[in-house]
C-alpha cells in the first residue's frame, strides 16, 4: 500500500478526533459556565499509528480490504473522570448525543482484564464531512478515572518494554497496585460529595468575580467613575470576606444598578 493511500485513509480519522475533542471540551466548559460539576475532567485523543494497525491486523488475521471494519479503534478518544460514578453519566450522555451512535461497549469494570486493567470503552459511529461527502467512522471511547488511567498508563509502557514478556514479580506487583487502585477510587467515592460541594463553590466563585468585574467594568463606561470605583472597593471588601453568598449577594444588587444602565455583564472573557 502506496504511503499516500494510508494518509488519505487517516484523514477523516484525524478529524474525527479533533472534532470529537472540540465537542467533549465543550461538555466540560458547558457544566463550567453553569456552576455544575462536570462528570469529564479531561480529554485526549489519537489516531493509531500505522504500525500497530498493521501489527494488530497481523495478530488478528484481518485482510487489507476488511481494515476499516474490523480495526475499531483507528481512531481512539480517551475521557478521563475523577469518580467511577462519573463512567455511567458519561456514557449516559454520549448515549444520548445525536451525533453519535454507540455500536458496541465493553465494560472492563464489570469484566475486570486479568492483567488488571479496568475501563468503560464504547466503539461508536461518527460521520465526518469530507471533499468526498460525508464518511462514516468508527471510534473507540476509553473512559475511566484518573486513578485507573494512571494504572494503564504504567502497566502499557511495562507491556511495551517486556514486549509480552513480562516477568511474574512485575506482574504481581501490578496487581497489587491494581487492587489498590480500586480502594483508591472507592476511598474518592466515599468523599464525593464533600468534594464536589468544594469545587461547586469554587467554580461559582469564579464564575460570580467574573460576572461582577464585567460589570464593573460596563459601569466604568456607562456612568459616574467615582461611584464605580466605591461598588469596586465595596467589591474587593466583599471578596476578602471569602463568604460565597455574601459575594452572590454583591453580585445581585450589582446587577440590578447594572440593569438600570443597561450595563450588565453578557460577555465570558474574563
Ligand atoms: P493503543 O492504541 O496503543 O492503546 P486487543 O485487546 O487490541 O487485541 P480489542 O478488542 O480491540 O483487541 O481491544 P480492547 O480490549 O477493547 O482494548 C483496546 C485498548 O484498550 C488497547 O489498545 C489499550 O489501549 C486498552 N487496553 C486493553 N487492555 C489493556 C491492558 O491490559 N492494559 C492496558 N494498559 N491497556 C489495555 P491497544 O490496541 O493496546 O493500542
Amino acid at each position: 500500500m502506496e504511503i499516500q493511500l494510508w494518509r488519505s485513509i487517516l484523514c477523516p480519522y484525524e478529524l474525527a478526533v479533533r472534532e470529537l475533542i472540540v465537542k467533549f471540551e465543550h461538555i466540560i466548559n458547558e457544566h463550567k459556565q453553569n456552576d455544575l460539576y462536570s462528570p469529564i475532567e479531561q480529554v485526549s485523543g489519537r489516531i493509531k499509528s500505522v504500525s500497530s494497525i498493521l501489527e494488530k491486523m497481523q495478530r488478528k488475521n484481518i485482510p487489507m480490504d476488511r481494515m476499516e471494519e474490523e480495526v475499531e479503534d483507528i481512531a481512539g478518544i480517551r475521557i478521563i473522570c475523577q469518580f467511577e460514578e462519573d463512567i455511567d453519566t458519561v456514557a449516559g450522555i454520549i448515549s444520548n448525543r445525536a451525533d453519535m451512535t454507540i455500536k458496541s461497549e465493553k465494560n472492563y469494570l464489570k469484566h475486570i482484564k486479568q492483567s488488571g486493567y479496568r475501563s468503560y470503552h464504547l466503539i461508536i459511529y461518527y460521520t465526518v464531512e469530507t471533499i468526498n461527502g460525508p464518511k462514516k467512522l468508527q471510534v473507540e471511547i476509553q473512559i475511566r478515572t484518573m486513578a485507573m488511567n494512571f494504572w494503564a498508563t504504567i502497566e502499557h509502557s511495562l507491556q511495551y518494554k517486556y514486549k509480552g514478556d513480562m516477568p511474574s514479580h512485575v506482574t504481581e506487583r501490578l496487581s497489587k497496585a491494581a487492587d489498590a487502585i480500586i480502594s483508591l477510587d472507592h476511598e474518592m467515592s466515599s468523599v464525593r460529595n464533600e468534594i464536589m460541594d468544594a469545587q461547586n463553590s469554587s467554580q461559582m466563585q469564579s464564575n460570580l468575580v467574573r460576572d461582577i468585574l464585567i460589570n464593573i467594568e460596563n459601569l466604568y463606561k456607562l456612568s459616574n467613575k467615582r461611584e464605580v470605583m466605591k461598588i469596586q472597593d465595596e467589591f474587593l471588601r466583599v471578596f476578602r470576606t471569602k463568604d460565597l453568598q455574601q459575594l452572590e449577594r454583591f453580585h445581585r444588587q450589582l446587577d440590578i444598578i447594572a440593569e438600570g444602565y443597561r450595563a450588565q455583564a453578557v460577555q465570558h472573557n474574563i
